[in-house]
């Protein structure tokens, strides 16, 4: 097949809010610096549901989702050095080049390389692979897993331990990686209060590695009272449902911090509303306290708080793909999984066929769901 393009089935979102259709796509063989990968997991993250439904401002339509897959190297185009036909691969929606500002500053995850032909869609050469009758067809972030064939840019591709079951490594693609970098990147954690606003398959992830790297105390926030159990599950020493356990009238922020003394060291929004972000940073403890954002709020939305809370020494941060390094970490972060130091198995909840990916996306907001991986 190296050389040619292959037809396979692919979901694809027609316009913002439609449900995914299976279609039959030609995907055109990798071009210089490009990797051509026969994806056979991938999970269904939020971020992709975010840009389904219309609310990512960066949305771009037609569109092959999908952003936490798992594959196999197909065909690799000129100049491709760092994986090879046959090799086990994690696309990566951060990429890492290693040569680029940001790649050299020793301070950020975020790689300038293929940034901007990614966020329109397109390969860093300006098209796209994917087609359907000659109609160009997006990709997403770098990485459209919701194909059984995609093509990404070399940068933006991991090879890993062949004996780690896909089905599983692929949600190291986003969300167990994000949640895992947004901890351990973090200094000060072992031995602090921690505080973790939502308990998706993220604010698991950012239990499990608080409990993982010591921290005294996690307090885990839900509004769906089915995840005190996973929460606890996961590491947290207590949970909180807003919805039921403050009195009238009662912020969060306040009641935690009445119930530690002052607040918390670190908290973390798991969620993605920004009401939910202030009352993170509102919730740490003045002189020291910081707040990370994770979630991804809709587009328009913005964040607010006194400034004083700043003045008087909290910190407001955040990170995307937990400030991780794909190339450079997520093989070990697989070996961390084989080794049984990371969890993996116990976040996946569903399971589901190409065939019924919108079922996937459906199960995503039934409060029950970690995270459903699809079947390609
Ligand atoms: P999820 O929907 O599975 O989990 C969100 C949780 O928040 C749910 O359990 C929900 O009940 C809870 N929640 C909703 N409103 C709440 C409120 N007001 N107070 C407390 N809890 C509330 O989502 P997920 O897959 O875990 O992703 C979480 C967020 O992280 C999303 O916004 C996603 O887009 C984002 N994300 C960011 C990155 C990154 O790199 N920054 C990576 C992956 C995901
Ligand atoms: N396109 C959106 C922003 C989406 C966003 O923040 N994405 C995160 C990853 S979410 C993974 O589930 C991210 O890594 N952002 C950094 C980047 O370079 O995109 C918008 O609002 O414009
Ligand atoms: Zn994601």
């Amino acid at each position: 097949t190296a050389g040619k393009t292959i037809k396979c089935k692919a979901a694809v979102c027609w316009g913002a809010g439609e449900p995914l259709k299976i279609e039959e796509v030609e995907v055109a063989p990798p071009r210089a610096n490009e990797v051509r990968i026969h994806i056979l997991y991938t999970g269904i993250c939020h971020t992709d549901e975010y840009t389904r439904s219309g609310k990512d401002p960066e949305g771009l339509f037609p569109v092959i989702l999908g952003h936490e897959g798992g594959g196999i190297v197909e065909s690799v185009g000129e100049g491709v050095t760092n994986v090879a036909v046959g090799d086990h691969v994690i696309p990566l929606y951060t990429a890492e080049c290693r040569e680029c500002k940001f790649c050299k500053s020793g301070k950020t995850n975020l790689c300038g390389k293929v940034r901007a032909t990614q966020g329109k869609g397109l390969m860093p050469d300006n098209s796209s692979r994917f087609s359907i009758n000659g109609q160009p067809i997006h990709h997403f972030m770098g990485t459209s897993t919701f194909s059984q064939y995609t093509v990404v840019a070399d940068v933006s591709v991991v090879a890993v331990n062949k004996e780690a079951p896909l089905e599983k490594v692929c949600l190291l693609g986003c969300g167990i990686t994000t949640a895992w970098g947004a901890v351990v990147k973090q200094a000060g954690i072992k031995g602090s209060s921690v505080a973790v606003f939502g308990c998706g398959a993220i604010g698991l992830g950012v239990i499990n590695t608080a409990a993982l790297v010591g921290a005294s105390r996690i307090i885990a926030i839900d509004t769906n009272p089915g995840k005190e159990s996973w929460a606890k599950k996961f590491g947290a020493t207590d949970f909180i449902n807003p919805t039921t356990a403050l009195k009238q009238d009662q912020k969060i922020q306040d009641h935690l911090v009445e119930i530690t003394d002052g607040g918390l060291d670190f908290t973390f929004d798991c969620t993605g509303n920004v009401h939910v972000m202030r009352a993170a940073l509102e919730a740490c403890h003045k002189g020291w306290g910081v707040s990370t954002i994770i979630g991804v709020a809709a587009a328009g939305q913005e964040i607010s708080t006194r400034p004083f809370q700043l003045v008087t020494g909290r910190t407001w941060r955040g990170t995307a793909f937990g400030g991780v390094k794909g190339r450079t970490e997520i093989p070990g972060l697989v070996d961390d999984y084989l080794k049984g130091t990371i969890k993996i198995d116990e976040y996946v909840t569903h399971h589901r066929n190409l065939a019924e990916i919108n079922d996937g996306f459906h199960d995503m907001h039934q409060g029950n769901c970690i995270r459903c991986v699809v079947d390609m």
